[in-house]
């Protein structure tokens, strides 16, 4: 894999295209300026062309001075990058269909005609000195031969990235890996990749992608987008640390990540859910006896990832009927109790007993506790 990988967090583009995004632009720049202190690489725009507003929002967050890279999404036509460029951002990302699908039923252009269209619009981004991606819609319902030739033709003006993007969320890692790699062996630009979940895999082609020499990967805070969303950034930061621990902390705020989750859960009025990726409910809670077992002695027995590099803490639940007496034993001295070994494993007994009438909170499981010590 690429040491050099970069991601372009998209909320602020495919994240306004989830059915419950309405950003206004104080709420743009609070999650632009949010994922800026995170330390995202690039931060992509709905295109100026979109709306009035949309305009005014592209221009007002290149206008920030955010460390980060601002780019804009538009399509492979003149109007859209003239208005682009003149908002001030770093770079435009500009995106053509070349599946016969899109070209049957969308534009109704050849390989030929997208690529004259594709270089005079590149030409005319790169000569007002700006970054510029092409990217292919739809890439993985394409013939190869025809992407191939495109990105070649981009490549040879000079383009900055082309970009993959599996629009309709259909690609298996194996076959991004293939894809990738096709790409990757006849063009000497950057690589972008795009994924979307519609069957689970957004997270797995994006990592592949790296693995075959793609450099950029676009997440979106959630995994907002179209339908039920893209690769989300909590996700794709999860299987980043667990390749490079070091160079991800290095790189990201990750203590941030939590905020940056609960603070656009509550701009599109979603619940995070309890099995997300680092910030779900649930992601750091261990229920099992066994488990607890191992965990007190070392958690990364049964954690990969340490929520303490992310802000968070672990939770152990005990008062089940899958506890054990280690659990329990633990749970005591916690409260400054002590049974003798006959007298644990009893008490263990009496509470998974009770347990099967259902879970025993925590406040109630000390309290019983404390009665059995005193009795
Ligand atoms: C869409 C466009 C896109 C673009 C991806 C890209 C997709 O909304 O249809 O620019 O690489 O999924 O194809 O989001
Ligand atoms: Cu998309």
């Amino acid at each position: 894999m690429s040491e050099r990988w970069y991601i372009i967090e998209s909320t602020l583009r495919e994240g306004e295209q989830f059915a419950r995004a309405h950003f206004t632009q104080d709420d743009k720049i609070e999650i632009a300026q949010a994922l800026d202190a995170f330390g995202i690489d690039y931060l992509e725009l709905t295109s100026p062309a979109a709306s009035p507003q949309s305009y005014a929002d592209c221009q007002a967050i290149a206008a920030l001075s955010l460390k980060a890279k601002i780019l804009t999404h538009t399509r492979c036509h003149m109007d859209d990058a003239r208005k682009a460029v003149d908002t001030g951002v770093d770079g435009i990302d500009v995106l053509f269909g070349t599946s016969s699908i899109l070209r049957q039923f969308s534009h109704g252009k050849s390989i030929r005609q997208i690529i004259t269209s594709a270089v005079e619009v590149i030409q005319f981004i790169k000569g007002q000195g700006l970054e510029v991606r092409f990217s292919s819609e739809d890439s993985f319902r394409s013939a190869e031969s025809d992407l191939l030739e495109v990105y070649q033709a981009v490549d040879a003006i000079g383009v900055n990235r082309v970009g993959l993007a599996d629009t309709v969320g259909i690609a298996t890692p194996r076959q991004v890996f293939a894809m990738v790699s096709s790409v990757r062996a006849v063009v000497n630009c950057d690589i972008e990749f795009h994924g979307h979940n519609d069957s689970g895999c957004a997270i797995a082609n994006s990592f592949t992608a790296l693995e075959a020499g793609a450099t950029h990967v676009d997440t979106s805070i959630l995994g907002i987008g179209e339908r039920n969303g893209i690769t989300p950034l909590g996700g794709f930061i999860a299987r980043m640390y667990l390749a490079d621990p070091e160079g991800v902390k290095s790189r990201y705020r990750l203590e941030l990540l939590d905020e940056l989750d609960k603070m656009v859960a509550h701009k599109v009025g979603v619940e995070i859910p309890f099995n997300n990726y680092i910030t779900g409910e649930t992601a750091f809670t261990h229920k099992a006896g066994m488990h607890l077992k191992a965990i007190y002695l070392n958690p990364g027995a049964y954690e990969a990832i340490d929520p303490s590099d992310f802000g968070l803490t672990r939770n152990l639940k005990v008062g089940h009927r899958l506890t054990g007496h280690h659990a329990i034993a633990h749970r005591a001295k916690e409260l400054g109790l002590t049974f003798g070994e006959v007298q644990l494993k009893e008490i263990t007994a009496k509470i998974k007993e009770m347990a099967d009438q259902g879970d025993i909170d925590d406040e109630k499981l000390n309290e019983l506790l404390r009665s059995w010590v005193t009795a």
